[in-house]
Formats: structure tokens, sequence, C-alpha cells
């Protein structure tokens, strides 16, 4: 029994689901939208973290299925608040690579947004670094085409690989998501520089940029005292479900 023939069945068996990590406006405090964060509660309760299964979900071509699962579930989502009056929220996906390669990714993300009939703004992709490092016409190309179709596009786990700083200007994307390394060094000795750079940069870029990982009272002041737009961490919510995510908007909207 396998890791991979275990997730084939789980997908099969409903035990994939998602939770939402609330994202807020660094300045109002208000809720922005949500990324969508796969769990896999296996037969037995116990919960697989994707860590875990996605890197075996890449390996075995299971990713395009799961990948497909979990935009599915997103828009559903997604139509579900903007029917509970919450129609400017949106919800962030992360892709990964294999996937984004694999064929009919951008019509199965047009069939979606048609399907559920969602504003394709409201939809934003989290790709990582390495995919625009890869910098091949076919990745522009299919990013093109989302970001034509309205899709937001968000560059996830920013300044962990190659600097990708040349790239950002060819590809449409709209934010960069500081890594949570660099949020969690902010207040050591030299810790301030790589954020305060980053979001200088993406502004100047005219791109904005959202904080990931904050826990603490004082990351969250340095980021606003510099500018950071939006952000996402343990300090204001863990990842919740969809019914405790509208709950919590509720409150704080
Ligand atoms: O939620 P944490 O929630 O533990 O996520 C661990 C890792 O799994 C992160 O790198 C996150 O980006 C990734 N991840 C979570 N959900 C998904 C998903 O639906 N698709 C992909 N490709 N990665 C995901
Ligand atoms: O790779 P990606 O950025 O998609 O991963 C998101 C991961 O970050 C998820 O595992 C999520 O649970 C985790 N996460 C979100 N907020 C925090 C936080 O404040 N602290 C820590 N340690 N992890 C967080
Ligand atoms: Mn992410
Ligand atoms: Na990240």
């Amino acid at each position: 029994l396998n890791l991979s023939n275990l997730l084939r069945d789980a997908i099969e068996n409903h035990e994939l689901f998602l939770e939402y990590q609330p994202q807020v406006d660094l300045n109002t405090g208000k809720i922005i939208g949500a990324e969508a964060l796969m769990r896999w509660s296996q037969g037995d309760g116990r919960l697989v973290s994707p860590a875990e299964f996605i890197p075996v979900a890449e390996a075995t071509g299971l990713i395009k299925d799961l990948g497909e699962l979990g935009l599915r579930l997103s828009c559903r989502e997604l139509k579900r608040w903007i029917e509970s009056g919450y129609d400017d929220l949106s919800m962030s996906v992360n892709i990964s690579v294999p996937q984004l390669h694999a064929t009919g990714f951008v019509e199965t993300i047009e069939h979606l947004v048609n399907e559920f009939r969602i504003p394709p703004s409201l939809l934003k992709l989290e790709i990582t670094e390495s995919l625009l490092m890869e910098h091949s016409e076919a990745i522009l190309n299919i990013l093109k085409r989302l970001s034509d179709f309205g899709i937001q596009l968000s560059v996830d786990d920013f300044g962990t690989g190659y600097s990708s700083l040349a790239y950002l200007q060819d590809f449409p994307v709209n934010d960069l998501k500081i890594d949570i390394t660099f949020i969690r060094n902010i207040g050591t000795e030299h810790g301030n520089a790589i954020p305060s750079a980053i979001i200088a940069m993406a502004h100047s870029l005219h791109l904005k940029v959202v904080a990931e990982g904050i826990e603490h009272n004082r990351q969250r002041e340095f980021l606003r005292s510099r500018g950071c737009d939006y952000a996402q961490g343990f300090l204001y919510s863990r990842p919740v479900s969809g019914e405790e995510f509208l709950e919590k908007c509720s409150e704080v909207n």
C-alpha cells in the first residue's frame, strides 16, 4: 500500500477537502480573500499534509486530477461566498509546475469560471518562482492566456529561488508573496532589509505584495510601516473551513 495508491482512492472517496486561510488588508484589517489549502483526512481520521502528498501526486501524474479537484472545490466555494453577499473576496489557489504544463490547463480554468459563473478577476493562481525561472515561451503563453481571460497571478514563496527579478517584467503577474522565511527574520540584525527591498521593488513594478506567515504584532507593524499591501498568517487566522471563513468575514468586514 503505497501513498500513490492511497491518494488515488482518496480522490474517489472524497477524503480531500480545502481549508481557507484569510488574507487581510494591512491598512484596514479587512479580509480581502483567502488562500485555499488542500487537506487529506484518511479513513481513520489521520491528516496527511499536502507537503507530503502533493509531491507524490506530481511524481505519479495524479496531480492533474488532484489539481482539477482543488480548482473545482475552490470555484464552488468562491461562488458560495458571492451568493452569501461577499462579491469581492478573492480565492488564491496553489498551482504546481507539472499541473500547469499538463494539456488543457487553461481550458479547465475557463470551463470552471464559466460553469460556476464567477468573475475571473476573483480567482488568483499562485505559481512558484521556479516556474518563471524556466522562462519558456510555452509558459509565458499559458500565463498570458490566463491573464487575458482575467485571472490574477501571484508569485508564491518569492525570494527563495534564484533571482527572477529580470523576468518579473516579462510575465503578467499581479502580486508577489514574500516567503515566510523572510517574515520570520524581521527584527533580527539584517532581517528587515530583504522584505523592505521586495516591497519597494514590487511597488515600482506596480505589483501588490502579500506577506505570508505573519505570527507576531511586530512583524505586522514593520510590514505596515513599509507599505506592504496584504497579510496572511496565524496572527490573523489559521486555515479554517468555508463556514468559519464566512463567520470571520461577518465579524471583521
Ligand atoms: O498548508 P500547508 O498548508 O501545510 O501547505 C503545505 C504546502 O502544500 C504548501 O507549499 C502549499 O503551497 C502546498 N499546497 C497546499 N494546497 C495545495 C494545492 O491545492 N495544490 C498545490 N499544488 N499545492 C498545495
Ligand atoms: O507554499 P505556500 O506558501 O503555499 O504554503 C503555505 C503554508 O504556510 C501552509 O502550510 C500554511 O499552513 C502555512 N502557514 C500559513 N500561515 C502561517 C504562519 O503564520 N506560520 C507558519 N509557520 N505557517 C503558516
Ligand atoms: Mn501558497
Ligand atoms: Na509560500
